[in-house]
C-alpha cells in the first residue's frame, strides 16, 4: 500500500497532482456537451465547493447526489469533498421510494439531481425533514448547479480533513431489508489507483478513458474518476443509457484507448449488427466487472478486437477489484488471482478457511479500501466487516493454477447487468398485483449464459394463465421498481415447493428455471 500523510484531502489530491504536473491545459473530460480541461475541472470543482458553503452546508454533512455522466458529477463530487463535505452518489435507475428512504436515513441536506431527475424528487422537499433543497444538475434556473457556481469564487483552500475522514457514501443492496450506506474515507480512493489501474491496467497519462459503468457504481466511479484523475488521463462521459448504439458513438467518435463494460454489455455489442472492426477502434484494454464474464463471450470479444477482457471482482464495500485477470494472462471463466496489496481467503459455512484446490468457500478480503462501516447500522456491519476481513457474500473456488472461479451467491442475491437485484423486493412487488397468489423469484441464465430474474406465479382463484396477465405483471414490476429488476420469464405454476415451516425451496425453483 501506499502511505499517505496524516493531513489528506483526496479531491485536493486528485486536482492538485494534476496542476502541479503541469497538465492545467490538457483535457481532463469529454462529455456529451463539451471538453472540459483540468484547469477548468479544478475551477468548477472550487465554485461547488464556496456554493456549498453559501448554501450553508459545512464539514461532515452529506448531500446525496443522483447525477448523470456528465461534468456535473465530477464537479459536484469532488467539490463537496474538497469541503469537506461527504457527497452520497446513488444510482440514476431507482424509484422515489427508493430516494426517500436513502434521504431520511442519510439526513442529506441537499440533493443533487439531473434535471431530468428532478421531478421524481421535487415531492421529497417537504416530505423528507432533512431535506432543505434540491440543486438541479444540467438545468439553468436559480436552482442550477451552473447558476451557483456562476455567484462563487474559483479559487478554494481544501478542508483540512485526515486520510481517515469519512469521504464519501455510495449505497450498497442486500438480499433483505433496505439499502446500506457504504461509508468510505479519504485515502480510499487514491488507493484503488495505486493497487490495481497503475500496476494492473497499466494506465497512463496518454490514455483515453470511456466506462459504460456510470459514476455512481463504484466500479464506474474508478474507472471514470479516481484512474483517469490520477494520471492525468482523460475520461469520456456519457449520460444516456449504454446501449451498444451509444457505446460505438463514443468508441468511434472519441476512440478511447481503455474501454471498460460489463457482461451484459459484452454480449449486447458482439450481436450488434453494427459492431465496429477493430481497425475503427483504438482500444488497447478492456476490463469487465459486475458479474462473471462467460468465457464465451471473452473468446469472441478478443477474437474481434485483438484485445483481451480482464474480467475481475470487485464490491461497493471494498470499493474496487480486488481479484483480477492480468494483461497477457487472462483465463477466461476465471477471476483471475488477487491483486497485489489485498488478500483473499475462502471460508467454509463453518468458519474454517478452505485451501484445497477447487473447494467452494465464501471469498472474504483484507485490503486498504474497506469502508469503515454502514451507516447507522450495526448489526448489518458487524456482519460484513470482521477485523481485517471483509465478506463478499460471494462463493468461490481456486482452481490448482490459483485462478478463482466463481460460484454462485451465498445469499439469494441476484446480479443483473451488473447490479444486485434483491429477489424477495420482486417478489414483494410481485404479490401486490391483484391477481397474484404467490410468488418466487430466482434466477436464470439466458442464452449468453447471463443471469436474469425469472418469477414463478401462483395465481388467486378465478385468474386464467395468459400471455397477456404475464406482460401486464411485468409492467407491474416495472411500474414500481427499477427497471432492470423485472422478472423477463414468468411461469405459472400450482404451488411453490415449501419446507414444512412453510419456506419457500429456492434451489428447486433454481432446478426447475434452468430445465
Ligand atoms: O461488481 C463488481 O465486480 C465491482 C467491481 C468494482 C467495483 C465495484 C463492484 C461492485
Amino acid at each position: 500500500t501506499i502511505t499517505l500523510p496524516r493531513q489528506y484531502n483526496a479531491a485536493d489530491d486528485l486536482i492538485g497532482r494534476n496542476l502541479d504536473a503541469g497538465r492545467g491545459s490538457k483535457i481532463a473530460y469529454i462529455d456529451d456537451n463539451g471538453r472540459y480541461s483540468y484547469d477548468e475541472l479544478a475551477a468548477r470543482v472550487n465554485r461547488f465547493a464556496n456554493a456549498l458553503g453559501a448554501l450553508g452546508v459545512t464539514r461532515e454533512q452529506r448531500i446525496l447526489m443522483c447525477v448523470h455522466d456528465t461534468i456535473d458529477f465530477p464537479t459536484v463530487f469532488l467539490g463537496a469533498i474538497k469541503a469537506g463535505v461527504v457527497p452520497i452518489a446513488v444510482n440514476t435507475l431507482l424509484t422515489q421510494s427508493d430516494y426517500e428512504y436513502m434521504l431520511s436515513d442519510s439526513r442529506a441536506r441537499i440533493a443533487v439531481v439531473s434535471a431530468p431527475l428532478y421531478d421524481t424528487f421535487a415531492p421529497l422537499l417537504g416530505k423528507v425533514e432533512s431535506l432543505e433543497r434540491i440543486v438541479v444538475a444540467g438545468g439553468e434556473g436559480p436552482d442550477s448547479v451552473a447558476a451557483l457556481m456562476a455567484n462563487a469564487s474559483d479559487k478554494f483552500e481544501a478542508v483540512a480533513t485526515t486520510c481517515d475522514d469519512p469521504c464519501f457514501w455510495l449505497y450498497s443492496s442486500g438480499s433483505t431489508g433496505a439499502p446500506k450506506g457504504t461509508v468510505h474515507i479519504q485515502s480510499s480512493l487514491i488507493h484503488t489507483a495505486e493497487l490495481y489501474a497503475k500496476p494492473i491496467l497499466g494506465i497512463k497519462e496518454s490514455d483515453v478513458v470511456y466506462s459504460a459503468a456510470k459514476l455512481f457504481f463504484a466500479y464506474g466511479l474508478g474507472n471514470g474518476l479516481t484512474f483517469p484523475l490520477s494520471v492525468g488521463a482523460t475520461a469520456v462521459l456519457m449520460a444516456e443509457r449504454p446501449t451498444p448504439a451509444a457505446a460505438f458513438k463514443r468508441l468511434r467518435e472519441q476512440q478511447p484507448t481503455i474501454f471498460y463494460g460489463v457482461p451484459t454489455l459484452y454480449a449486447s455489442m458482439l450481436a450488434d449488427a453494427d459492431c465496429p472492426t477493430r481497425e475503427e477502434l483504438a482500444i488497447r484494454m478492456c476490463t469487465s466487472a459486475g458479474e462473471a464474464l462467460p468465457e464465451d463471450i471473452g473468446r469472441r470479444w478478443t477474437e474481434r478486437f485483438g484485445v483481451e477482457i480482464l474480467d475481475g471482482i470487485g464490491s461497493t464495500e471494498m470499493l474496487h477489484i480486488f481479484l483480477s485477470n492480468r494483461p497477457g494472462d487472462v483465463h477466461y471463466g476465471t477471476t483471475g488471482k488477487p491483486v497485489p496489496g489485498y488478500q483473499v481467503r475462502l471460508v467454509d459455512d463453518e468458519g474454517n478457511v478452505v485451501e484445497g484446490a477447487d473447494e467452494p468457500g465464501e471469498l472474504q478480503i483484507s485490503g486498504p479500501t474497506s469502508a469503515v462501516m454502514y451507516w447507522n447500522n450495526r448489526e448489518k456491519t458487524r456482519a460484513t466487516f470482521q477485523g481485517p476481513w471483509t465478506r463478499s457474500g460471494d462463493k468461490y473456488s481456486r482452481n490448482a493454477e490459483g485462478y478463482y472461479v466463481y460460484a454462485g451467491r451465498n445469499d439469494d442475491m441476484l446480479k443483473v447487468s451488473g447490479i444486485y437485484v434483491s429477489p424477495i423486493e420482486v417478489e414483494s412487488c410481485l404479490i401486490q398485483h391483484p391477481a397474484i397468489l404467490e410468488a418466487a423469484v430466482v434466477g436464470h441464465e439466458d442464452e449468453e449464459r447471463l443471469i436474469k430474474p425469472k418469477a414463478f406465479i401462483v395465481l388467486k382463484p378465478g385468474f386464467q394463465r395468459s400471455e397477456q396477465l404475464a406482460a401486464e405483471i411485468k409492467a407491474h414490476v416495472k411500474a414500481h421498481l427499477a427497471p432492470y429488476k423485472y422478472p423477463r420469464w414468468m411461469e405459472f405454476v400450482d404451488e411453490l415447493p415449501k419446507t414444512a415451516t412453510g419456506k419457500i425451496q429456492r434451489f428447486k425453483l433454481r432446478a426447475m428455471a434452468g430445465k
